[in-house]
């Protein structure tokens, strides 16, 4: 066996962001750079030699080759068994799946999400624990710790594994197991769900379907379950087979990426149901006919709806949301009794909440849902609960969400995003409105009176650990609040995130647009951090 002990030298830009490293793909071939990080992660773990690795990525530009370099380090390094999906491929809710079922030590998995991949476009890279779940940041500073002062990696020299044949092939003192991509994740979907329910809805001759995956990470799982398991009619999947760089697209499942799938929901002989996922099968995006259902919505319907679903007809232990995720779900919460929680932006804040049973649906309003299941979001899995809700109840989507907001109240929610603005500039609106914030309190707007401000904070109920500067809260004395925040996902220049949301318990009124519900907040928003001019933009690049 030949390790070998390589000599390196730290790159200063290796920072962790809400989920993962995130780069250019150029970026990651530069000599050294991947291997550095590899090396950082393993550097800041314990007790791993002879455990179990979960590999995978969304398929991606670049996803091979990182494969295999992970391969070798995981190997030289003392892992003594390393998971691989055929083809390289994992969803990352696949991923989780595979770390929990196997008892894995952790897991690695390749993927930008929802960013356009190819050679210039973005890779990415984020380490899983054993619960199945992002690294905490407790972990994530470990990292980066160790990537400012690396000196060295081990990789082992060898011939690259085949990773398209199913098998254990031995590498190093290690053994890699190509493993099929689907099959686990199918098996815990089944045990989930009523799939004869959903089986008659999907074959009775009038429901029709469709499921955009862009052509990305979902592809085959959704072809596996919906056409095959479930027996809906071939084409019901499309864009499903997973490209490099995702036929050229944004794999990103929202109004303006995944036009194709909301002209077919929003024209003429629209189908019932809609849905797309994004680059790494863990968001989703749910359309009715002629209806989009707002993420925040949709993660309080499932909430409401949940006693209907056999995996949770037991009812919920608790809901978490992240902070900027509209409070709908917890009015859900509060009818039912049970406690609801607040969390930074980022899946790795719901692991310890899901991990100590204290909650059991989580979301987030970019389109991320998710439960106890697994430690990620999950995309296909919000579609499949949204089925199974429609076959028990025999409602359309719109319906149901109508009917939600009848019985709860409409939380009109937007969110705008401003990308690609010059980091510079981002930061300085910020900091325009953290000086704001002493005095905005009692200050008045039209017809909104400022409550309270606060740079969000969060103490782990758990652990303990605090995360500080998670995003700017305006609230206002009707429960209308205004969020800023600048996205940790992005490759390029500075994201602007504002969160719009105001609610409205009259009936009469929940038929409004949202950006017509929510103007006067929309110009407050300027008013106070300037968008247009710190920006120089008009109008923003997505509004959901
Ligand atoms: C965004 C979303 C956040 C999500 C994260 C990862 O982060 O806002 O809710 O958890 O992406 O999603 P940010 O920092 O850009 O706002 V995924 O599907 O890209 O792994
Ligand atoms: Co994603």
């Amino acid at each position: 066996m030949n390790i070998q002990t390589v000599s390196t030298t730290p790159f200063t830009d290796q920072k962790p962001g809400t989920s993962g490293l995130r780069k250019k793909v150029p970026t990651f071939q530069q000599p050294h750079y991947l291997e550095n990080f590899v090396q950082s992660i393993f550097d800041s773990l314990e007790g791993f030699q002879g455990q179990t690795l979960v590999v995978g990525g969304d398929g991606r530009y670049y996803n091979r080759e990182a494969i295999q370099v992970i391969l070798k380090m995981a190997a030289a390094n003392g892992f003594g068994r390393v998971l691989v999906g055929q083809g390289g491929i994992l969803s990352t809710p696949a991923a989780s799946c595979v770390i929990r079922k196997n008892g894995a030590f952790g897991g690695i998995i390749l993927s930008a999400s929802h960013n356009p991949g190819g050679p210039r476009e973005d890779f990415g890279i984020k380490y899983n624990i054993g619960n199945g779940g992002p690294a905490p940041e407790k972990v994530t500073e470990a990292i980066f710790a160790h990537t400012k002062a690396i000196a060295q990696y081990k990789i082992l020299d060898a011939t690259d594994i085949d990773l398209d044949s199913l098998g254990s092939f031995p590498l190093g003192n290690s053994t890699v197991e190509v493993i099929d991509a689907v099959a686990d994740y199918a098996a815990l979907m089944e045990s989930l769900f009523d799939f004869d329910r959903i089986r008659k809805l999907l074959t009775n001759g009038s429901f029709r379907m469709c499921m955009d995956s862009l052509h990305a990470v979902t592809g085959p799982y959704a072809h596996a379950l919906f056409e095959g398991t479930l027996g809906a009619p071939a084409g019901t999947v499309q864009n499903g087979i997973p490209l490099e760089d995702f036929g050229g697209g944004h794999p990103d499942p929202n109004l303006v990426y995944a036009h194709d799938l909301v002209e077919i929901l929003f024209g003429e002989n629209a189908p019932d149901f809609g849905a797309a996922s994004d680059g790494d099968g863990d968001r989703n995006m749910i359309l009715g006919r002629h209806f989009f259902v707002n993420p925040s919505d949709s993660l309080a319907v499932l909430a409401a709806n949940a006693k209907l679903v056999p995996g949770y007809k037991d009812g919920l232990a608790g809901i978490a949301r992240s902070m900027p995720t509209s409070q709908a779900a917890d009015r859900v919460a509060e009818r039912l009794g049970i406690e609801s929680y607040e969390t930074p932006t980022g899946w790795k804040f719901f692991g310890n909440l899901l991990d100590a049973g204290k909650v059991t649906l989580c979301g987030e309003e970019s389109f991320g849902t998710g439960s106890n299941h697994v430690r990620e979001k999950d995309g296909l899995w919000a579609v499949l609960f949204w089925l199974n809700i429609l076959a028990v109840r025999q409602e359309s989507v719109e319906q149901i969400v109508t009917e939600h907001w009848q019985q709860y109240g409409r939380n009109y929610y937007s969110r705008h995003d401003y990308e690609g603005v010059d980091s510079d500039r981002a930061a300085t609106l910020m900091k325009g409105v953290y000086e704001q914030m002493p005095t905005l309190k009692g200050k008045k707007f039209g017809a909104y009176e400022v409550a309270y401000t606060d740079d969000f904070s969060y103490t782990d109920p758990i652990d303990g650990s605090v995360s500080n500067n998670q995003g700017v809260r305006i609230g206002f004395t009707d429960d209308s609040r205004i969020v800023l925040r600048l996205s940790g996902t992005g490759t390029q220049g500075a994201t602007l995130r504002v969160y719009l949301e105001s609610y409205e318990p009259n009936i009469a009124k929940h038929q409004l647009d949202p950006q017509q519900a929510l103007g006067e907040l929309i110009t407050i928003a300027d008013t106070i951090a300037g968008i247009h001019t710190h920006t120089g933009m008009e109008k923003p690049t997505v509004i959901t």
